[in-house]
């Protein structure tokens, strides 16, 4: 087995109404890279799954008037659905109210307390009198200290991204009743004593956060400047993994301390040998998420994790993703606006959804997804480039020399030489994590095809009688297939597995590092049925 690489894809909350926005923040980036990792022969450890702590599953399962472990069960339903139906390739999609997860975190706890780095401290928090509960995070709306941002959450801000304690938020207001009566009482809360990590933190940061991708080294960047606060890790619920110490009975670990953890403690769940990965040095470990997520991978896992001086594999590349917004706004469930996903398999098949969305990556910048951005991107590069290629060159073939894959002879050098640039631009966007740019590469790589059609124009030369020239041709373009079958797996694996199904000898998806030619003269073949169909957009939708 090759190198080990651990890939880890931010854990929804599990209340939350998937949308394409999740496919797009992190399971789909991390499913291409495992995807292509697995393809190159490494050792691939992926796992993700639903964050069910937090007032999210609280708040939601409130709502839905239902306990919250069958609610959680009922949503976690959905999410494992949705992975199934996109494709995702994980090792484990697992969750994080487990034994596992509270023994780990409360382990954990325990080695943080013993070296030192947890103190009490009395705190004020807000108290709501009419729903007569201290009220956490996502409990508590109001105005955000920092830009006035009127529907900041308890604990961070959806628009500018500070994050802050919730005395601080302006305006206080109770998400659970809408009340305003809320008071600033007293509790005690155990506090992870984060600035005395400062230096050891600030060392490692320098050495990594140059490697991520720019979005997040930027985020966590700027935090170094800020330097470390101490954390308040318990909350005063009911809802959460038990905090391990007497006099806190009536409280639960925040869920940003335990959720990270979640990765480790479903890859333990898993039946590889999980330390092999977690605890080995020359692992490589990439993160995938979007960029409200970063403060907390980039400062407040880590600096956990290096405070626990027991050699936890710590982020190597760790790939953040701006918003995805859907139609000129964000999406929402309530609002309607955004594509969900237990209804776009009725509008397209994964693997559209999959290309079209890395094709439109908000890498760089929030960027708006249209239906008719979506339709076009389907039409012209799935439908129009890569589907009408393959059905050409089969159709033409089975007409003219049967059900074998016409005689060659030789790499077209010309050709070669196009192809074997764009492959190595292709896995370069793809070892950096630089979608957009991996998805410019397939494509051209599938332009190219099309030009050497339209150039050979082998119909042409069935017509004027020269079966040998278009015979080679045509050999040229199956080798071709062949490659595209390798080299798009990650994005589209239904059609890459369709391609590949093309030949009656199953040739493997390895990621190929130059163009070869594998497919014999006279290997048999058969014609698939259309890879893609168009989209045509219908008012409604
Ligand atoms: N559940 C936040 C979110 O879904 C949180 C991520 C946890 S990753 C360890 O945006
Ligand atoms: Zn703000």
């Amino acid at each position: 087995m090759g190198q080990k690489y651990l890939i880890t894809s931010a854990l929804p909350y599990v209340n939350g109404e998937l949308h394409i926005g999740h496919l797009v923040g992190c399971w789909l980036p991390s499913d291409v890279y495992a995807r292509f990792c697995r393809a190159q022969g490494r050792d691939v450890l992926y796992v993700c799954g639903a964050d069910e702590h937090g007032t999210p599953a609280i708040v939601g399962a409130a709502k839905e008037n239902m306990p919250i472990k069958e609610y959680n069960d009922k949503y976690y339903e959905k999410h494992l659905q949705a992975v199934s139906d996109f494709n995702l390739s994980f090792d484990l999609y697992g969750r994080t109210h487990t034994e596992l997860q509270e023994k780990l975190v409360q382990d954990l706890f325990t080695r943080l307390e013993n070296q030192g780095l947890i103190e009490e401290r009395e705190t004020i928090q807000p108290f709501s009198v009419d729903d007569d509960m201290f009220l956490a995070d996502r409990q508590l709306e109001g105005t955000c200290p920092k830009c006035g941002y009127e529907k900041a959450r308890g604990d961070q801000c959806d628009n500018c991204s500070a994050t802050y304690e919730a005395t601080e938020l302006k305006n206080p207001r109770s998400v659970i009743s809408g009340s305003t009566n809320i008071e600033m009482r007293k509790t005690k809360n155990l506090f992870f004593l984060a600035s005395k990590m400062q230096e050891e933190w600030r060392n490692w940061l320098k050495e990594h956060a140059p490697k991520w991708s720019k979005t997040a080294s930027a985020i966590a960047m700027g935090w170094a400047n800020e330097g470390l606060r101490d954390t308040s890790i318990t909350r005063d619920l009911k809802w959460g993994i038990p905090v391990n110490k007497p006099g806190y009975e009536d409280k639960v670990f925040y869920v940003w301390f335990d959720a990270p953890w979640g990765y480790v403690s479903i890859s333990m769940a898993t039946n590889k040998d999980w330390e092999s990965w977690w605890k080995n040095a020359d692992c490589f470990y990439a993160q995938f998420m979007g960029k409200d997520n970063v403060k907390f991978h980039s400062v407040f896992f880590p600096e956990q994790e290096l405070a626990m001086h027991d050699n936890w594999k710590t982020v190597d590349m760790l790939k953040s993703m701006n918003f995805l917004n859907f139609e000129g706004g964000k999406i929402s469930k309530s609002t309607g606006n955004g594509i969900f996903l237990d209804n776009a398999l009725t509008i397209a098949p994964s693997d559209c959804w999959r290309y079209a969305l890395m094709a439109s990556a908000p890498e760089t910048d929030d960027t708006d997804f249209t239906m008719a951005r979506f339709a076009d991107i389907v039409n012209k590069d799935l439908n129009g480039m890569l589907g009408n290629f393959v059905s050409r060159v089969c159709k033409l073939s089975n007409k003219n020399f049967g059900d074998v894959v016409p005689n060659g002879n030789g790499i077209d050098k010309d050709l070669e030489t196009k192809i074997n640039e764009k492959l190595n631009d292709l896995t370069n966007a793809l070892e950096k994590c630089e979608f957009r740019d991996a998805v410019f590469a397939l494509r051209s790589l599938w332009a190219i095809a099309n030009e050497y059609m339209t150039v050979k124009e082998p119909w042409a030369l069935v017509k004027n009688g020269d079966m040998a020239g278009a015979a080679k041709a045509l050999n040229e373009c199956f080798q071709m297939i062949d490659l595209f079958a390798r080299v798009s797996q990650p994005f589209i694996p239904d059609a890459a597995e369709k391609m590949q199904n093309v030949f009656k000898i199953k040739h493997d998806l390895s990621w190929p590092t130059k163009y070869e030619h594998r497919i014999a003269n006279g290997e048999k073949f058969v014609v698939p049925e259309n890879l893609f169909n168009r989209i045509e957009l219908t008012n409604d939708k």
